[in-house]
């Protein structure tokens, strides 16, 4: 049987944390023939320290054959010791009353921390998603942290914006979820994300000319899926948690086993690629192959498309520049 890897996970008590372990240690991110061991990082808080303690009793009472060992932490350094995955999902959520400024400089704060953490005591290969928002940032944040581990192994979640998207486009063409090919969603997890079905197809055929319905694109789609965050905090009190734990699951799994040719979206570092300044953490179109992404290149962008790119870019400049007097 395989070698057990290390799994560190942050804000390991928290919602997302929650419906994301479980699924972890059943093998559903890894295969189904891949033991685990968790590392699981919440902060010193006694509170949350006891949360994570009960939900290590709920992962020991499920007895999953792959689960080879689970770890407590309160400190980075310890949590990401030897850590081959690293799901960031812990950060500082926004207060009454706070600035926006603030919550960037709260999570540069975490982020800058966990980054030197990782930089000092991960795997060489170590493969970081973060969830945490603003992920983006969190993860430039993070990877500028950590100068002696390849940039390219700091992600951020854009995933659950693409299955939004692709879900939004199943329920319009009637179709299945699971033949959408083609997908991208490019730029910031925010409700600025550029969800673009012009490549789109199901079945091989275009999904832009089985719509064919241009202000749907800009009038119902794009705020729909832009804003769903927000709508579901409406509908159920809060955030959501399953279907982000989901999305975090869906890029750890692509990455790590790849994707048999499928696009799928990733925020990483640009290198430039679409016009996108190097380094800014950026959602792309890409494909997975033995552990590595590959950007989906020589799309052509046309005027709509340049315009919402640059929207959402600017903004992520804007919380690059906001944070750069911190790193
Ligand atoms: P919760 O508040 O339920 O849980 C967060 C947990 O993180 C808490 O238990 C807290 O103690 C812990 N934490 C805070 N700072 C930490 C640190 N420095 N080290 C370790 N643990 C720390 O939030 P939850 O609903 O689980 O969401 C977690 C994060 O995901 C939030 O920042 C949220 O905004 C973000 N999201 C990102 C999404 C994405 O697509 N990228 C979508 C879902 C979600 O909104």
């Amino acid at each position: 049987s395989k070698k057990p890897v290390r799994v560190a996970v942050t804000g390991a008590a928290g919602q997302i944390g929650y419906a994301l372990l479980f699924r972890i240690a059943s093998g559903e991110m890894l295969g189904k023939d891949q033991p685990v061991i968790l590392q699981l990082l919440e902060i010193p808080d006694e509170k949350a320290q006891n949360a994570l303690k009960g939900v290590i009793m709920e992962l020991e009472d499920c007895a999953f054959p792959l689960l080879a060992g689970i770890e407590a932490h309160s400190d980075p350094m310890t949590a990401f010791k030897d850590t081959d995955f690293a799901l960031l999902v812990g950060a500082r959520p926004r207060g009454p009353g706070m600035e926006r400024s603030d919550l960037l400089a709260a999570n540069a704060q975490i982020f800058t921390v966990q980054g030197k953490a990782l930089n000092a005591v991960a795997s060489r290969n170590v493969k970081v998603l973060v969830v945490g928002n603003p992920a983006n940032t969190n993860a430039y944040i993070a990877m500028k942290s950590a100068p002696d581990l390849p940039a390219k192994n700091f992600t951020a979640m854009l995933r659950l914006d693409h299955n939004r998207a692709a879900s939004q486009i199943a329920a319009k063409t009637g179709k299945a979820v699971a033949d959408i090919e083609k997908l991208a969603v490019w730029g910031n997890h925010s409700p600025t994300m550029y969800a673009d079905y012009r490549y789109a197809t199901i079945g091989g055929q275009s999904v832009k000319a089985m719509i064919n319905d241009e202000q749907w694109n800009r009038e119902v789609f794009l705020p729909t899926v832009g804003k769903r965050g927000a709508a579901i905090i409406a509908a159920r009190g809060l955030s959501s948690a399953a279907s982000a734990a989901n999305a975090a699951i869906d890029h750890m799994r692509d990455w790590a086993l790849g994707t048999n040719g499928k696009w799928v979206t990733m925020g990483i570092p640009s290198k430039g690629e679409y016009g996108i300044p190097a380094e800014v953490m950026f959602g792309y179109p890409v494909t997975c192959e033995n552990g590595e992404y590959k950007i989906v290149e020589g799309l052509e962008i046309d005027a709509f498309s340049q315009e919402c790119i640059n929207k959402t870019l600017n903004e992520l400049l804007e919380e690059q520049n906001g944070v750069k007097h911190l790193l």
